[in-house]
């Protein structure tokens, strides 16, 4: 199914496209700084977080640093003597959100907020079960599939994928039934949920990487091609993206599977949790 062959490209060190507008736009210092690699999918979650949430920060438009890990997204904050530092994708999501509701002392339910009004916690739960599926589905699904070699194991690959795509619509399918249809599949128009801002980074590379590299074509379904659509196209996760070729480029070591790629490449060849 691999016909294309390892041309030996590698990550990209610089952002393109409207990513590198943005980063630009974001280049004079300030109290938050985002480090962060920008082919990365966690690194995105974070970049449209600050985006939407309107929140002030610098992003270098190179990676300058990394997190005690050694894994990006890390934050930086300088308004602490001396400065702290942040990183986990999920835990820097939650920061910001919190950050932001206090910040402007509003009730915590905005048109950019990303979480339900405080005052309905199940709400707020429906979107962490959201959340919390495609952290333990989607995102290792994503890797096997793209790292799998041999065509059986891509054909698995493929079937995992999707299944945690339809686990994913099938909670989407709940909160609707419940009755909250804005965090259903037919979203308020510029809603953006914590949920899917989890999701996006690995939806969009399906549309480009896994379409290149494995012939991948999202599942059916009108409502679920909308929903993917209209996420991808947000303007805050729009102004967070580069080019394809960047994409396609930085992840060629995923699809050749080649030997420490990343901490998550070895992870799903190790069959381990993710880091
Ligand atoms: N659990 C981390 C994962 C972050 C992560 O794996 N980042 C990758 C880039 S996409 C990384 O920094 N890899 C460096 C390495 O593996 O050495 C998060 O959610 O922030």
């Amino acid at each position: 199914m691999t016909a294309k062959q390892d041309s030996g490209r590698s990550y990209h060190l610089q952002c393109t496209g409207e990513a590198l507008a943005t980063a630009r736009a974001h280049s004079s210092p300030g109290s938050i700084t985002l480090f962060g690699s920008c082919f990365c999918p966690f690194v995105q979650r974070v970049w449209v977080t600050l985006e939407h949430l309107g929140i002030d920060y610098m992003k270098p438009a190179e990676l300058l640093e990394s997190s005690p890990k050694g894994l990006v997204p890390a934050l930086r904050l300088d308004n602490y003597e001396p400065p702290r530092a942040l990183n986990e994708s999920t835990v820097i999501m939650d920061f910001l959100e919190e950050l932001a509701t206090s910040n402007t002392k509003r009730s915590s339910h905005t048109t950019e907020s990303l979480f339900p009004p405080s005052s309905d916690p199940y709400a707020r739960a429906l979107i962490r079960l959201q959340a919390d599926n495609v952290n333990r589905s989607l995102v290792p699904a994503f890797y096997r599939y793209l790292q799998a070699q041999d065509e059986a194991k891509q054909v698995e690959g493929a079937r995992g994928f999707v299944e945690a795509i339809e686990g994913l619509l099938a909670l989407f399918k709940r909160a609707e039934r419940e009755g909250y249809t804005q965090y259903g599949l037919w979203h308020e128009r510029g809603l953006l949920s914590y949920a899917d801002v989890m999701a996006a980074p690995w939806l969009f590379r399906a549309t480009n990487v896994l379409k290149h590299y494995r012939g991948f074509v999202l599942p059916e379904g009108e409502q679920f091609r909308a929903y993917v659509d209209r996420v991808i196209n947000h303007p805050a996760f729009k102004r967070t993206g580069s080019t394809e070729d960047l994409y396609l480029d930085s992840y060629e070591r995923y699809a050749y599977n080649r030997p420490n790629t990343s901490q998550v490449a070895n992870a799903i060849n190790a069959g381990t949790a993710l880091p």
